[in-house]
């Protein structure tokens, strides 16, 4: 039933990306072509549709909120992209193919990342059919977890030399670099459907939940995996010396950890009134992905 699900997730927003991101005969549209490259293949949309799953969870049932649910899918493109880049992690493969800067090159990969996170703010700016002070507070919720304090600053501690410090940086890491661009997600379903703060702060928590999981099976997969099944590099982590919450605690120890905060997020959804079904079957779907 998940796979239906994320299957008609993904084609509409396959099919707005396809209008969103088209080449139309300027003179740049070479970064035109890598934001298509980086955003429509592939990719599991887990971000988008943990919005737009939680803003039908609030009780709206409508379009509306696509464009939010396919600028955060942008800016995660974007990230994946400069994450790729030699300067970064340096990985020729992503989704399958051979990653941006190996199809562009790297100034045009450096300049897709910018286009999309800048075109992201551009698209969100223009949901429609929404009050505009729940997209002012959505876009500002999503600004503070891509930037500095979220995504950005984990980021910087990734990038740094990890081997002595407490597993607590980690785990930092874990939920800033990846966790606050899905609890993002799951905030911002609640914002933009007009639910009360409250909710959002449950949903905060169910994302920042699924989000350490997340970056945890990532780590798993990452040594236990093979190329062709992730269509990514494996032991990317141990070529660029990265010490991880699963080389320090091991692959066993970590599933289990993966699937007490997974549980831990089931609980945040149990304070909605609505049908959390899809939201359950997601988490325990990112639990046990293979890719
Ligand atoms: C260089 C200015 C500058 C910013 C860099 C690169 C970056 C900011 C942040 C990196 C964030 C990052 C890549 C986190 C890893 C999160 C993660 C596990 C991504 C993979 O997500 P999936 O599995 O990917 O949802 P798909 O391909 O399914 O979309």
């Amino acid at each position: 039933m998940l796979d239906a699900l994320l299957k008609e997730y993904q084609l509409k927003l396959n099919s707005r990306f396809d209008i969103l991101l088209s080449a139309n005969g300027q003179l740049y549209d070479e970064v035109v072509k890598a934001c298509r490259y980086a955003t429509i293949d592939g990719g599991k949309r887990i971000r988008p549709v943990l919005l737009l799953e939680f803003y039908k969870l609030c009780g709206k049932d409508d379009d509306c909120a696509y464009n939010f649910a396919c600028a955060l899918e942008m800016i995660h493109s974007y990230s994946l992209v400069h994450d790729d880049l030699p300067c970064m992690d340096n990985d020729e493969l992503r989704r399958g193919k051979p990653s941006c800067h190996k199809a562009f090159g790297e100034s045009i990969a450096l300049l897709c990342g910018d286009a999309l996170l800048t075109e992201a703010f551009l698209l969100a700016s223009k949901t429609l059919g929404i009050p505009s002070d729940c997209v002012v507070k959505a876009l500002s919720h999503l600004a503070s977890n891509a930037g500095v304090n979220g995504m950005i600053g984990g980021q910087v501690i990734d990038m740094a030399d990890n081997s002595e410090v407490d597993d607590d940086v980690l785990f930092e890491m874990y939920r800033l670099k990846t966790g606050a661009l899905l609890k993002t997600a799951c905030a911002i379903g609640c914002i933009l459907a007009g639910a009360d703060d409250s909710y959002v702060a449950i949903a905060e928590k169910f994302g920042e939940k699924v989000g350490i999981a997340f970056q945890i099976i990532d780590d798993i997969l990452d040594t236990v995996s093979d190329t062709k099944t992730l269509g990514k590099n494996v032991g990317s982590d141990e070529k660029n010396n990265k010490d991880t919450i699963v080389v320090r605690l091991g692959v066993e120890y970590c599933r289990e950890l993966a699937k007490k905060y997974t549980n831990e997020a089931y609980e945040c959804l149990d304070n909605f009134d609505g049908d959390t079904t899809n939201l359950r079957a997601l988490a325990a779907y990112l639990l046990e992905r293979n890719y």
